[in-house]
């Protein structure tokens, strides 16, 4: 019934697809113009990852080939998809805070507030000019506007340094199911070596970025850290707090079917803090602690979302709260977000700070090599909140 032809225009004209003519069980059509159509058969797992993540195409040249149902390598079981039906009412969303005001005791109340109760917040008047973020979103869509093979110049076998990678979805190797994402990472080591390293195409705009933005997370953190009675962040805290910063450009391509599949699974950051810039399509869901429902995350103008990371719920013994959440596919527009890491240099032990425990309270984690926790997060697929669990007491 459902008969595959090689077809000779798409063989000349899209070598890299011939392997995914094949005999098809229940099919997956992919419309490249509006007469021509192949299928894929959805037992071929290996040549869609193959496709997607060995030759560098991404969900994103996956989505261009005009994909009119999702292939089975993305569908995440019922329980991981998005009911979006049912959004928590908006007023309850996570809180919106105004930083212009930020020597004001009443602000850091509320950013060490919402820390403790959502994990989550969005901050305006941050600071980080308007022109950087939309510069930051646009140079996002140019890198990867780019080729395949240009992409795959910064890709695990190709990247000339471990700092910079491009890929797809989180972990391939591990993962049951496939996230329709993709993402090019790059880890801040030296100004030398962005200026050398990092894609010309959108270098500048991610140091200005990412420059733009240290006073801000310099002033979140000292406000978190006063409202658990740290008061001096002496050398060794300041490393722990933001030894390193990792910043993504992660892109959501449309897909044919966003209920099946998922943008991001469900996790929560490795970070101390994360600083993400998302666009104005939406899709990001933070879990309610109290509820355990998913509230999604409005996109407002020139905000940045904050949220804490595992590392400062580790440090704080537990007192501010690193957040489950993740991230919808979208069925008619091209989503990008840039969020930034900031984090423990990977050779810091992290654990519980003394000031948590000066009054007898029991160590809720042990100390860790901070490049141990990020290897654990790394080895495996999207866990929820699993990866604290390597720090536990
Ligand atoms: O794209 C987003 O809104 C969130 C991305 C995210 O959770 C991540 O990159 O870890």
């Amino acid at each position: 019934m459902y008969k595959t032809t090689p077809i000779p225009f798409l063989k000349h004209a899209y070598r890299n697809l011939t392997v995914l003519h094949y005999q098809v069980t229940k099919p997956t059509i992919l419309t490249m113009a509006p007469s021509i159509s192949i299928s894929i058969t959805n037992s071929n797992s290996i040549n869609i990852r193959d496709f997607v993540v060995n030759k560098g195409h991404g969900v994103k040249g996956l989505a261009e080939l005009g994909l009119k149902t999702l292939p089975c390598q993305y569908i995440h079981p019922p329980q991981e998809r998005f009911d979006t039906g049912t959004p928590e009412a908006h007023h309850n969303s996570i809180p919106l805070i105004d930083m212009s005001r930020c020597n004001d005791p009443e602000v850091a109340e509320a950013i060490c507030k919402a820390a403790q109760k959502w994990g989550f917040f969005q901050i305006v008047n941050h600071g980080v000019p308007m022109h950087v973020l939309e510069d930051v979103k646009d140079a996002t869509h140019r890198f990867f506007g780019l080729s395949a093979d240009e992409k795959k110049k910064y890709s695990k076998e190709q990247s000339v340094t471990n700092n910079v990678r491009y890929g797809t979805s989180f972990t391939p190797a591990c993962e049951k199911a496939l996230e329709w994402k993709d993402y090019l990472s790059l880890l801040f080591v030296s100004d030398d070596e962005a200026a050398s390293q990092w894609p010309p195409i959108c270098r500048n705009q991610v140091m200005e970025y990412m420059k733009g933005s240290e006073i801000i997370v310099k002033k979140l953190l000292e406000m978190l850290m006063n409202g658990l009675n740290v008061k001096e962040i002496d050398e060794t805290k300041e490393s722990n707090l933001m030894g390193s910063k990792r910043i993504n450009l992660n892109y959501y391509p449309i897909c044919p079917n966003p209920d099946l599949t998922v943008g991001v699974g469900r996790h929560s950051d490795v970070s101390t803090l994360t600083i993400l810039l998302q666009d104005d399509i939406g899709g990001l869901y933070v879990r309610n602690t109290e509820t355990m429902k998913w509230i999604h995350v409005p996109p407002v103008s020139g905000s940045l979302v904050v949220n804490v990371g595992d590392a400062l719920q580790i440090m704080s013994n537990g007192k501010y709260k690193s957040v489950e959440h993740r991230v919808s596919a979208n069925g008619i527009r091209n989503r990008i977000s840039v969020p930034i890491f900031v984090n423990p240099k990977a050779s810091d032990i992290i654990g519980p700070l003394p000031e948590m425990l000066q009054s007898g309270e029991k160590p809720l984690y042990k100390h860790v090599l901070y490049s141990d926790y990020v290897k654990h997060f790394f080895r495996k697929a999207h866990d929820g909140k699993a990866t604290i669990e390597f720090a536990r007491a």
